[in-house]
């Protein structure tokens, strides 16, 4: 049975898994090359992976179309008090859930092996890591797995010397019958899919999907929605937010951490390559950052994961050349287009359309088809130890003290380009209140405004209105060591429906004021919404940029702004008893102060 044979929870848990879910066979995973190597090789001989020649070591996946992003709708925290999950989750009973679920996995591995994934989010061994085991019937995501976290047989022994694991039950509910040819993406029907999460009990069941944050249980299930929950009981904050590292010219570094929901362009920020000259920026993370108040006083920041699993449409050497670069070998590809030669393509990817494509439904496109060739939620999975601007600290077991705090979100109006917060509770209120543009991350309508506070709507664990008095807790815990917080919109757009700001490598100059302000080097203006940037300020050198753009990026139409009262009342009123009053004071304020 392998090393693990030691951890009494362990061993239980795999025998009542076994029992349930009926599997072939059961593989323990140790997270060598060679194991990633063997199981993608059976994945290429069943046809559900192509080689792309072009690319080395490179795979492209094509998923059933019913399975091409996270399901919100299918999504539960599951406590036992239906208050104590709060309105922003899907919430069922964890007796009538558990037995629902218990029932779809009943048998549901037969004819498949289960494969036990013993993993670290974050460094093995550092304070700040959590143990997981992920058992699961898909090879894709054993490989996934292998890239987004530390898989190792280390682990075992951790596990033998009695540290705590969080199980991971995965499965993809779709068991063979004795010769039944297997599908190239097996999956369950959306009405059987369950994400379901007990985080009383630090348990994650997952039902039905193969996809992305669905299946790679480290992911959006332990390292946020399991995470915030423990993070809350334990005094430390677990969050939606890419980390990085920014040095000034004279060297002087600072850590910034920001939230922005998904496909909002966090992965392109964390790889940014700065405009300005004299300034470097380098990727401490992506996509979720674990954050402790360290023996200084200050907040520690370490990214739970070991990859990236981005976005690949608008992917570009334009766009972020740092990404284009973390692909180019050792990746595994979800959902891009195939070329006629061998290599992956998507929308956005270079400026010439090629002639001919495979596209993400195995069918053949020219530029003359209707649909797009990728899918817009297609997906790179890549070891964060390929990004050429990877900070040397990334893997810091005591991580990186954070100086700024950014939340924003897709907003073709209203908000303008930057504005810092008052103090904390406005900046908690900033977070609490951010909105977006909804994107096809998500399966459901795309371009909605939706409140997605602190971009956690989808992945925080508990009560939201808990979480923000959490914030706030973690503010008084900070003192006047907390972050400085500020918020941005790079999508504001003219009348006539074109972006305003370049965004991108020239977002840089937004965070250089940031770091000014924090320097004290320049003032800001006082407005309702926030202190903005005095003219001048923001260092636009060798930037073209018209005038009125910039007026425009900048301007607050108080009416537009009055105009969003109504709405974050109605946001607030979701959380009851549980909203602290210290935002609904920050929300009498800004009222007042709109006049
Ligand atoms: C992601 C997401 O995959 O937020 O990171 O959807
Ligand atoms: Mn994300």
């Amino acid at each position: 049975m392998g090393s693990a044979a030691k951890n009494e929870k362990l061993n239980k848990w795999i025998e009542e898994i076994v029992e349930m879910c009926r599997p072939d066979g059961i593989y323990w995973c140790d997270g060598t090359k060679e194991e990633y190597d063997r199981m993608m090789a059976k994945m290429v001989e069943a046809g559900s992976a192509t080689v792309l020649v072009k690319r080395p070591n490179s795979f492209l996946f094509r998923t059933d179309p019913s399975d091409v992003a996270r399901v919100e709708d299918r999504t539960f925290i599951s406590t036992s008090s239906k208050d104590d999950a709060g309105p922003t989750n899907n919430w069922l009973d964890p007796v009538v859930l558990k037995n629902t679920m218990r029932g779809l996995y009943q048998g549901c591995m037969k004819g498949r092996t289960m494969y036990v994934i013993p993993f670290s989010m974050g460094p093995i061994g550092s304070p700040i890591s959590k143990i997981g085991v992920e058992v699961t019937d898909s090879p894709y995501v054993v490989c996934n797995m292998h890239m987004m976290t530390r898989v190792s047989a280390r682990i075992y022994e951790m596990l033998s010397a009695g540290e705590e694991f969080i199980p991971c039950l995965h499965s993809i509910g779709a068991p063979l019958a004795e010769g039944q040819k297997d599908a190239l993406w097996p999956c369950a029907p959306i009405e059987n899919k369950y994400i379901s999460h007990f985080p009383e009990e630090n348990l994650i069941w997952s039902y039905g999907s193969g996809y992305g944050g669905n299946a790679l249980l480290g992911k959006k299930c332990l390292a946020l929605r399991i995470a915030s929950a423990m993070a809350r009981r334990e005094g430390w904050m677990a969050e939606h937010m890419l980390i990085l590292r920014l040095t000034n010219p004279q060297g002087r570094q600072y850590h910034i951490a920001a939230a922005f929901p998904s496909a909002c362009g966090k992965t392109n920020l964390a790889m940014m390559r700065p405009t300005i000259p004299g300034w470097k920026c380098e990727c401490i993370g992506d996509d979720i950052a674990w954050m402790k108040i360290g023996p200084d006083g200050r907040l520690h920041a370490i990214n739970p994961e070991n990859g990236f699993f981005g976005v690949a449409p608008g992917t570009s050497y334009g766009t972020n050349p740092m990404a284009m670069d973390t692909v180019r070998e050792n990746v595994i590809f979800t959902n891009c287009a195939l070329t006629d030669d061998g290599d992956v393509w998507w929308e956005g990817m270079t400026d010439e359309v090629p002639g001919h494509l495979i596209d993400w439904k195995g069918r053949d496109w020219t530029p003359d088809s209707r649909e797009e060739a990728a899918h817009p939620n297609a997906r790179f999975t890549a070891l964060a130890s390929q990004c050429p601007v990877i900070c040397k600290d990334w893997e810091n077991p005591a991580g990186v003290p954070i100086d700024i705090f950014i939340f924003g979100g897709r907003r073709s109006s209203v908000v303008p380009l930057v504005f810092e917060a008052f103090n904390w509770d406005h900046g908690v209120f900033l977070g609490a209140t951010a909105a977006s543009e909804t994107t096809s991350a998500n399966i459901g309508a795309v371009g909605n405004l939706r409140r997605d506070p602190f971009a956690m709507k989808p992945f925080c664990g508990y009560h939201m209105g808990e979480y923000f008095r959490h914030w706030l807790d973690m503010g008084e815990g900070l003192g006047d060591k907390a972050p400085r917080i500020f918020y941005v919109n790079w999508f504001r757009k003219s009348p006539e429906g074109m972006f305003l700001w370049p965004g991108f490598s020239d977002n840089s100059r937004v965070l250089k004021w940031m770091c000014e302000r924090i320097e004290g080097k320049v003032g800001a203006r006082k407005t309702e919404i926030g202190l903005l940037p005095n003219d001048g300020d923001l260092d636009l050198s060798g930037l073209d940029i018209a005038p009125e753009n910039m007026n425009e990026l900048m301007r607050i139409d108080s009416r537009a702004w009055r105009a969003e009262l109504p709405d974050i009342e109605r946001h607030f009123e979701e959380f009851g008893d549980r909203l602290p009053g210290r935002l609904k004071k920050q929300l009498q304020e800004l009222r007042e102060r709109l006049g």
